[in-house]
């Protein structure tokens, strides 16, 4: 199969996923809309159709709660293959959403999307509402002036043992049985365990009862941690708006003001054991005890740190193919297991932007080609094992044609 075969594959995966002005990240599995993946699926859009590209974005935003947030799933039609649905999560809202938000990378694709294409009718009308949600992150989950997560589905690296010191505290008392989907679409070994959606549907369970008052989840939630990566895609989202803001005629000062506070905030996050910034629990202080590709993510915020450049830089040695969500020299390394050792396209295409940022080409290039490696033998899945490349999770996966498309075959991304 060439390239140019894979190209029209990913275009058809695509297309094939869109559910109308939005798509799902893949059947089956995921069949609703999911932040994150809608942003990549927009940047992939904008490779053949620029306008479903925007309108994948404004469709995203147009669930956006008053207070800002935009939720990480939007339940636009019902669908039971996937659990937990709204109505656990009872948002209240129309449409019905999950409570809780996820990567603000929207901002950061948006520029890159508006480059690419042009379109600046629509990104302007998107513009407050980009403003509003990273204002939302300001005001909701910061912590020590760091970006945290109330739930590891907000970090959308779910199971990464970086969320393993605030997991540990979880009470699951009064957490009855329930019926997982995921494990009847995949692989249960690549999935998290049940220890972990226990903890997880708790803390669904504490925001629902609080009638998702995004205050008390961060003041008394079961779960709040720093989280690296959040931290600098936000840091880098609030600065590629303010340059927006700079193009639309607007004043980007207030972005680009918190852009500059968040990164004066990062020691909070360094972690002299690991050499590294790494996740930490708010609620204890402990950090998480491995590397993580959250780590791998300043270089999108610009944040040059030659010992943790050396950290990482042996940690990518360590694989064949990418950047792993965690150390494989970490106990707590698991190739195939989601979040907890495989190399995900997505993750590597927004350090690749950092890399291309900090001119460091040859890496980027690297990074590319082994990413490009992963889809042209194992296809177009969810992610894969980066020492032997075995394509893992979920097929005919949005985000990862969406990579392909954007970044991974392209020599001009
Ligand atoms: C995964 O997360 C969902 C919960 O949000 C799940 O496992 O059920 C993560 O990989 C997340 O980053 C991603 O956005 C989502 C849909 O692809 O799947």
């Amino acid at each position: 199969m060439t390239d140019t075969d894979l190209d029209a594959m990913a275009r058809d995966i695509l297309t094939a996923n869109d559910r109308g002005g939005y798509t799902i990240p893949t059947a089956g599995l995921y069949p609703f809309q999911w932040n994150w993946d809608s942003a990549f699926a927009a940047w992939g859009f904008s490779t053949f159709d620029a306008d479903r590209a925007w309108t994948e974005l404004e469709t995203l935003f147009s669930a956006q709660w008053p207070g800002g947030m935009v939720p990480h799933i939007i339940f636009h039609k019902p669908d039971d293959g996937y659990f937990p649905g709204p109505d656990v999560w009872a948002s209240g809202t129309m449409p019905a959403t999950s409570g809780i938000s996820q990567p603000p990378v929207a901002a950061i694709l948006a520029r890159l999307i508006h480059d690419r294409v042009g379109g600046t009718v629509r990104l302007r009308a998107l513009y407050p509402k980009l403003l509003a949600w990273h204002r939302w992150w300001r005001e909701s989950r910061m912590a020590h002036g760091i970006a945290c997560i109330a739930h590891p589905w907000e970090s959308g690296r779910d199971n990464c043992p970086d969320w393993d010191p605030g997991m540990a505290n979880v009470d699951t008392t009064g957490i009855g049985p329930y019926q997982r989907r995921d494990t009847g679409h995949v692989d249960a070994a690549m999935r998290p365990g049940k220890e972990d959606y226990d903890r997880y549907l708790a803390m669904v369970k504490f925001g629902r009862d609080c009638g998702w008052d995004q205050a008390k989840i961060r003041d008394d939630g079961p779960f709040l941690m720093g989280d690296p990566a959040i931290t600098f895609i936000l840091i880098r989202a609030n600065r590629d708006l303010a340059a927006i803001a700079e193009d639309l005629g607007e004043d980007g000062a207030e972005p680009a003001a918190w852009a500059d506070e968040m990164e004066a905030a990062l020691p909070w996050l360094w972690s002299d054991e690991l050499q590294a910034y790494a996740a930490r629990d708010v609620r204890t202080g402990t950090f998480a005890s491995a590397i993580s590709s959250g780590a791998a993510l300043g270089l999108l915020a610009g944040v040059e740190n030659a010992q943790m450049e050396e950290k990482l830089a042996a940690m990518w040695d360590r694989v064949r193919y990418g950047i792993p969500s965690n150390d494989p020299a970490a106990p707590s390394f698991e190739p195939r297991r989601y979040w907890r050792g495989p190399t995900w396209p997505v993750v590597n295409a927004l350090i690749a932007v950092g890399l291309t940022s900090a001119g460091r080409h040859a890496d980027e290039a690297r990074l590319r080609r082994e990413t490009a490696e992963l889809i042209r033998t194992g296809g177009f899945f969810e992610y894969f094992d980066p020492m032997d490349g075995t394509a893992c999770g979920g097929d005919k996966f949005t985000w990862t044609a969406a990579i392909w498309l954007a970044w991974a075959n392209r020599e001009d991304a």
